[in-house]
């Protein structure tokens, strides 16, 4: 009888086709990769895009951003959950974001009417517009509003109780990004919200960025009645377990059971993660974390 090759010698793969991440010295996380799509200095960052086994893949300053195989885990996550949740949803307001995901999950309710965009960085909108084209950004939907300007600028500075939903959708809580992540970030939303809005926002791994998640949580909870973590996969992702975070003063809210249904079966009807199992599951939160945050 003959004998199989073992797999493992089949295929070897150079490691010049693979593009990886260095996360804080401390992780590296890689895809195997193939054309480069797109590369370029911005007056911000470097901008990438990588053709991977997880489809075009942003990269900003060499950190993985998204790729369309997998965006929706995080898209969804930081989006429906707050916007199955909120009483009114007719305008909100998403900081950082530019490759567009998050607007996407956004504009699939009809009841919003505005959603105002605001990126840092113009080149990363045009260049994921030109190369994240399986992402199916609706970038010319009438509600939509792209304002590149300073994020944590455009929030200080607008008028008191304007937005139903604020989403941040930043990078890593370093360097320009830490902004987005303060206790005076988080003042200035509150301000912009409505009585009963709702601010969400990515949180970084609870497992591998275990401080930092607790930290944002607990200066979220410094201006809202609740701040409640949702977890989540992120396959690109440091640790592959991921964060978002729903802060409001609406103290009564059962935030697991208390979704608005007609949105709910909208979502279950267009989403390839989020429905309503998830979202009672994604509250649940691991011993360690509870003794932590209550
Ligand atoms: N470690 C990377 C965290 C990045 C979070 N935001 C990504 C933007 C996706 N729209």
């Amino acid at each position: 009888m003959s004998k199989e090759p073992s797999t493992t010698q089949r295929n070897p793969i150079p490691l010049a086709n693979w593009t990886e991440e260095k996360f804080e010295d401390r992780f590296s996380f890689g895809l195997r990769s193939g054309e480069l799509l797109h590369r370029s200095q911005s007056e911000y960052q470097e901008i990438t895009i990588v053709n991977t086994e997880f489809g075009e893949t942003l990269l900003l300053d060499g950190a993985m951003m998204t790729a369309s195989a997998v965006e929706h885990y995080y898209h969804e996550m930081l989006v429906h959950p707050a916007l199955t949740t909120t009483p009114c949803i007719k305008k909100v307001l998403v900081i950082g974001g530019g490759d567009g995901g998050t607007v996407r999950e956004v504009l699939r309710y009809p009841e919003v009417e505005q959603v105002t965009l605001v990126e840092l960085d113009c080149e990363v909108v045009f260049a994921c517009r030109k190369h994240l084209r399986s992402m199916a950004v609706p970038w010319d939907d009438d509600r939509l509003a792209v304002v590149y300007a300073d994020g944590a600028e455009f929030v200080r500075n607008g008028a008191t109780s304007e937005y139903d939903v604020i989403l941040v959708d930043g990078a890593d809580p370093v360097g320009p990004a830490a902004v987005l992540f303060s206790s005076g970030f988080y003042a200035d939303c509150k301000r912009r919200l409505k009585p009963f809005g709702t601010l969400a926002s990515q949180t970084e791994s609870p497992i591998v960025m275990r401080e930092d998640f607790l930290r944002i949580v607990r200066t979220m909870r410094e201006h809202f009645g609740r701040a409640l973590p949702v977890f989540g996969p992120m396959p690109i992702y440091p640790g592959g377990s991921w964060s978002w975070t729903i802060a409001t003063d609406r103290e009564q809210w059962d935030h697991t059971m208390d979704f608005n249904n007609r949105r709910m079966v909208l979502a279950e009807q267009t989403c390839k993660y989020y429905n309503r199992y998830i979202h009672r599951a994604a509250f649940a939160m691991p011993n360690d974390l509870m003794r932590e945050l209550g």
